[in-house]
């Protein structure tokens, strides 16, 4: 397994990342400067993400899970049993469990990235149903994945919870469909959850918490880059925003200079003058009609949509 994650993550002599020194220097060099999201997830920002999850502002987490207990039987009966069901992005130990219960599939799948959260989520999985068999497959979920042999014959049901699919812009989401397609193959099923667009308030509340979690979830980036890639960022200069920009239906996060800066990373100069910003987050909200055409876009039918009591998030069933 160690030596799968090497092949994973390339390592300069430095032992950092490639690509993300290669991302943080040329996002950092754009007119509008930006780091792609998928940097945010260390362990600590994994941690801080778990965090974010568990906040009273941010709604997601509970609203999809409250549709996954309550539609249980719907779920059974949309689905049926027999599928062996392939999770993009390792399980979170509450919203899975729900899923499997309800449908009592033939196998589980976890892909991931990250060896250690595979595992993780492997294991816990194991015990809480211990005749279910697991295969867990370490890969980047944004390539086509070979799944294992044992599941060939099996038909699929991908699932990929938390509208993980709206950090991505429309180009990599509907590429990311299409590549789910591909994996799972002919007849099968997805079940992906989108939030949807509301009141901006309630938005931007969700990624600018009052006890400050989300903000840190932002440094810690900045933490990341200073640490890893020889950086000098001053951190107490930037202010996490969290702003709905209507045009494009996304929150998008920000690390806003507060006065004019200058610094260095491997040894590369960059200067922000106050008020200008990093990019750091975008988080695309959806409703009915947009999230059918990007379904259908990337190559799948909506069959079912599914709310929770309170209309703020989607939980949508579509046909391969
Ligand atoms: C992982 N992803 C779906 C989260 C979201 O809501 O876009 C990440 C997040 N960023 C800030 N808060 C949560």
């Amino acid at each position: 397994a160690a030596k799968k994650g090497i092949a994973l993550v390339e390592l300069d002599d430095d032992g950092v990342d490639k690509a993300f020194r290669a991302d943080v220097l040329a996002g950092l060099g754009e007119q509008q400067k930006a780091v792609p999201a998928r940097w945010l997830y260390d362990d600590a920002g994994s941690q801080l993400f778990e965090d974010i999850t568990q906040l009273p502002e941010y709604y997601p987490t509970r609203a999809e899970t409250e549709i996954l207990s309550a539609r249980g039987a719907e779920f059974a009966e949309l689905i049926g049993p027999g599928r062996a069901v392939v999770e993009f992005g390792s399980g979170s130990s509450v919203k899975t469990p729900l899923l499997l219960k309800a449908i009592d599939p033939a196998a589980y799948v976890p892909l991931d990235i990250s060896g250690d959260f595979l595992r993780a989520a492997a294991t816990d999985l194991a015990v809480k149903f211990p005749g279910l068999p697991v295969y867990p497959v370490e890969a980047d979920f944004m390539r086509r994945v070979e799944l294992p042999p044992e599941v060939a014959e099996m038909p699929k049901l991908g699932f990929f919870p938390g509208s993980t699919i709206g950090n991505m812009v429309a180009r990599t989401s509907v590429d990311l469909l299409r590549t789910m397609r591909e994996t799972l193959g002919e007849g099968s099923k997805l079940l992906i959850g989108m939030d949807l667009i509301k009141d901006p308030a309630v938005l931007e509340a969700a990624y600018d918490d009052a006890q400050g979690v989300t903000a840190e979830f932002n440094y810690n980036l900045v933490r990341r880059i200073n640490r890893e890639l020889d950086g000098d960022i001053p951190l107490e200069a930037l202010l996490h925003e969290a702003r709905w920009v209507d045009d494009y239906a996304r929150i998008e996060m920000h690390l806003v200079a507060q006065r004019d800066i200058a610094f260095t990373v491997s040894g590369r100069r960059f200067s922000m003058q106050a008020g200008e910003t990093i990019h750091t987050e975008n988080s695309h909200k959806f409703d009915r009609r947009t999230s059918t055409t990007l379904l259908l876009a990337g190559g799948w039918t909506p069959a079912h949509l599914w709310l929770d009591s309170e209309r703020r998030f989607s939980l949508i069933l579509a046909d391969a």
